[in-house]
Parts: C-alpha cells; structure tokens; sequence
C-alpha cells in the first residue's frame, strides 16, 4: 500500500467512526443495548421502540445514553448485590414496598439500585411513539374525578416535577386508599416506598432525562414528554392498582 492509499483509507476509517457516532439513523440510534458487564438474574430490558422513536420529544442521544448507561448501571449494581442477598430474586414491587425486610448491611443499595430499575423499566414502558392523545374512558373518568379534568392533572404532575429540588420523579400513583394523587419522590424512590402507592404515570426528573436537548429547562421538558405517553398502558396500571 502507497502512503496515497493509506491516508485514503485513514480518512474513510475516520469517516465511518464519524458517522457510527453520529446522527439519526446511525450506528448509535439503533444499538443494541451492550451486554451487562456482570452476569446475572438482572437485564436491561430491552425497549419496546427505538433510540430514535420519540423524536423531536425525547432525543435519539438522550434515549440511548438513558437507557444503556444509566439504566444498566442499576442492572450491573443488582447483579452484584443478588450475590451478597438472594432475597433479591423475589417480586420487585414487594421489595419495594417494604424495605424494612431487607437486611440493613445492603438496604440502602436495594433502595437505590431496585428502585432505579423499576423506575426505567416503568417509564420505558409508558412511551411510545404516536400513542393517543387522551387516557381511556375508565382512567378518564377517574382522572376528572379526581382533579376536574385530564389538564388540570397534567399541570398538578408537571408542578410536581418541577418542584422535586434536584433529582427524582413525579407520578401519578393510586394511594393506599384507592385514591388518584400526584406525588414526587427523590432519587430513584418509588411510590411504593414511603407512600405506599401504586404508580400509573411515571416521569423522569433528574437532568440526565432532558439535559442534552432541554438544557435547565424542565418545564419545557415535562410540557413535550405528555407527547410520548402510551395512555393505554397507564390505563393498564390504574387497572391493576384498584383490582
Ligand atoms: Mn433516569
């Protein structure tokens, strides 16, 4: 190979690294989660759409470094934490629901790596892309029960969200008494915790969800994201939390 052909093929090597790493429709939209750095009974659940799906609400970077940096770092945590306690293979949401079971020496990893878990699968699992525009009957008559109409409450979990100081999620939960109620919570905490609710909406405050493309601007953030809901699955969750 002459020093003419070698450059050539540096540039087109740089040209496909360039292109791997960037744009819509790329390499990276539409990767595979990379396999869990520890083996074990945890995976990355996979999405139910792609990286690039919830455009221009949800962007195509932010999808991907959400779902297979920061929610796999909870499944690599818990797979090392199932071998300090097996009490980890049972039902999520009952571990959740009463922390003070678990042993104290890996409580609060539990809290926050379950917890972080639950979360991301729940809320991948509430977006999609093109969903409708408005909750079933059922979850509709229940929300204008409860708060008037569907945009009051829409406003009251958007509030919420902007009022959570730092990091955490605001939801739309069934309370112990079989009640509809806006909530947030810290950190990765769930509604089962503290709560003991049941979540039917869950949305992601903490900037790593809307930094890229919203910047500071949550509001802005939360206002787009009611775009992505799968109004059909919170319908499910209302369901399944007042049977
Ligand atoms: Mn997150």
């Amino acid at each position: 190979m002459n020093r003419r052909e070698s450059l050539t093929l540096l540039a087109g090597t740089a040209l496909a690294a360039s292109s791997t790493l960037l744009g819509r429709g790329s390499a990276l939209a539409q990767a595979q989660p990379a396999p869990a750095a520890a083996d074990g009974p945890f995976k990355l659940p996979p999405l139910g759409y792609a990286y690039e799906a919830l455009e221009p609400n949800i962007d195509t970077m932010t999808m991907n470094i959400h779902h297979t940096r920061h929610h796999q770092a909870f499944i690599t945590n818990l797979n090392q934490l199932a071998t300090r306690w097996p009490g980890l293979a049972d039902p999520i949401e009952g571990i959740l629901s009463d922390l003070a079971k678990v042993p104290e020496a890996v409580r609060t990893p539990v809290r926050n790596n379950l917890g972080g878990h639950f979360n991301h699968a729940f809320f991948w699992d509430l977006m999609t892309p093109g969903g409708a525009k408005e909750p079933p009957a059922e979850l509709k008559s229940a929300i204008d029960g409860a708060f008037g109409n569907v945009a009051a409450m829409t406003d009251k979990l958007n509030a919420a969200g902007i009022g959570r100081f730092g990091s955490g999620w605001a939801w739309l939960i069934v309370t112990k008494d079989k009640k509809l109620d806006v909530v947030n919570t810290p950190y990765q905490d769930t509604p089962h915790m503290d709560l003991g609710g049941k979540p039917v909406i869950g949305v992601d405050v903490w900037e790593h969800a809307y930094y890229l493309k919203y910047q500071n601007r949550r509001a802005d953030y939360l206002k787009s994201w009611w775009n992505t809901v799968n109004w059909d699955k919170a319908a499910a969750h209302f369901r399944k939390a007042t049977a």
